[in-house]
């Protein structure tokens, strides 16, 4: 029998969609010590003086778990979703120890990705190079954490027969993102603006390079080898087809990681820098965002006159190191009211998507779980920061 909802007092009804993911999240906090351990281990274990070791302590404490940690947490969830049974201690280790792989990367990435867009604040607190005492060391410091990514993985999954798989699947991914990142900074010159290069079709290139493979289909893809999903097997529903649920996986999480980093662009130009933890700085750097984009492109209801005038400030405006004349930017987003066109943009993409993972095929055995997808989109949409 289905209790009536009115039973359950409302405070608890709030809660309890907060408490799984505020103890799932605890739970993958408590492993970071251990992996800060080993690293500092390692390199006092190298003979490097005290000073070195409480510089990587530091580098390791500012940069590396202050974050949403969604995509760490991802793939512990995926693999749970995958395996279908209670994890062991052994294995909720193993695959938090992956995702801390996954948020050393993003730390790697993050690092570097706010001395190129010369950013002010990051989660809340000034960008790691803004520290006086740290300024371009920081560029060492990324590669200390992208480093400390493969030291750990060889240390716990050296015996492992998926362990050429992980080490190929982190590579490859970092290779995609330095490529996204760089597309995404050469069409952003800082000397040189042209909105006539922007278009979508080049936005979404940078964005599935930049963003959507990392975030998105690495965490899925390294639950995917821990829970020894076969490269294809036949398809549950119709046995005469085969799934590649590597390419599955790809297709979907490329479109999430898309809507992602639509948010984020958004995100950037709307949320004020208190609630964002960052300060938005797309329309200063010139870059080829969202948010520019829709505003190129959207300008239907509005007189020719008015038209001409909007591009013209935005030609004049956007991309100028000035904040004066980000705010007339951002005076024109907001008549052209990009919030609501996001609005829609967010409800439709939501919509498609759910239809995607709906159709991918489920059956008994080791194989997809639709959940994996569904899960990862429940905690991207309608996201305010
Ligand atoms: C994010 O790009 C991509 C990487 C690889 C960090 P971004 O510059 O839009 O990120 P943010 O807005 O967080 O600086
Ligand atoms: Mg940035
Ligand atoms: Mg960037
Ligand atoms: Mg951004």
């Amino acid at each position: 029998m289905v209790r009536p909802l009115n039973f359950i007092p409302s405070c608890l009804l709030l809660l309890a969609p907060q408490l799984p993911s505020a103890m799932a999240r605890q739970r993958f906090e408590d492993v970071f010590p251990c992996i800060r351990s080993e690293l500092i281990d390692h390199i006092t274990a190298q003979g490097m003086p005290k000073e070195a070791i409480q510089w990587y302590t530091n580098n390791l404490n500012y940069n590396v778990p202050g974050g949403k940690l969604n995509r760490g947490i991802s793939v512990v969830d995926s693999f749970q979703v995958l395996k279908g049974t209670t994890l062991t201690e052994d294995e909720y280790q193993k695959a938090a120890i992956l995702g801390w792989c996954v948020e050393l990367l993003q730390a790697f990435f993050l690092v570097s990705d706010d001395v190129m867009d010369s950013s002010i604040t990051r989660r809340g607190q000034p960008c790691w190079y803004k520290n006086p005492e740290v300024g371009l060391i920081a560029i060492n410091d990324a590669f200390m954490l992208e480093s400390a990514i493969y030291h750990l993985i060889k240390s716990r999954f050296r015996q492992e027969s998926y362990y050429v798989d992980l080490l190929e699947l982190f590579h490859e991914t970092t290779y995609q993102t330095e490529m996204g990142q760089l597309i995404d900074l050469i069409t952003a010159p800082e000397d040189h603006v042209d909105l006539s290069k922007f278009n979508l079709t080049k936005h979404r290139l940078i964005v599935v390079y930049k963003t959507a493979f990392y975030s998105f289909y690495l965490p899925v893809a390294l639950s995917m080898y821990m829970a020894g999903i076969p490269d294809s097997y036949p398809s549950p529903v119709s046995p005469n087809e085969t799934v590649k649920p590597f390419d599955v996986a790809l297709s979907i999480l490329l479109q999430i990681g898309e809507y992602f980093q639509i948010q984020d662009d958004f995100l950037d130009y709307h949320v004020p820098p208190e609630l964002l933890g960052k300060v938005g700085t797309d329309i200063l750097d010139n870059k080829c965002s969202w948010v520019i984009n829709t505003a190129l492109a959207v300008r239907g209801t509005l007189s020719a006159t008015r038209k001409t005038e909007i591009r013209a400030i935005l030609d004049e405006n956007y991309g100028r190191k000035d904040g004066e004349k980000e705010a007339r930017v951002k005076a024109v987003l907001k008549e052209l009211d990009i919030a609501e066109i996001y609005n829609e943009y967010e409800e439709g993409v939501y919509a498609k998507l759910k239809g995607e993972i709906e159709k991918i095929p489920e059956g008994p055995g080791l194989g997809l779980r639709r959940d994996v997808f569904t899960k990862f989109l429940g905690k991207i949409y309608k996201r305010q920061k």
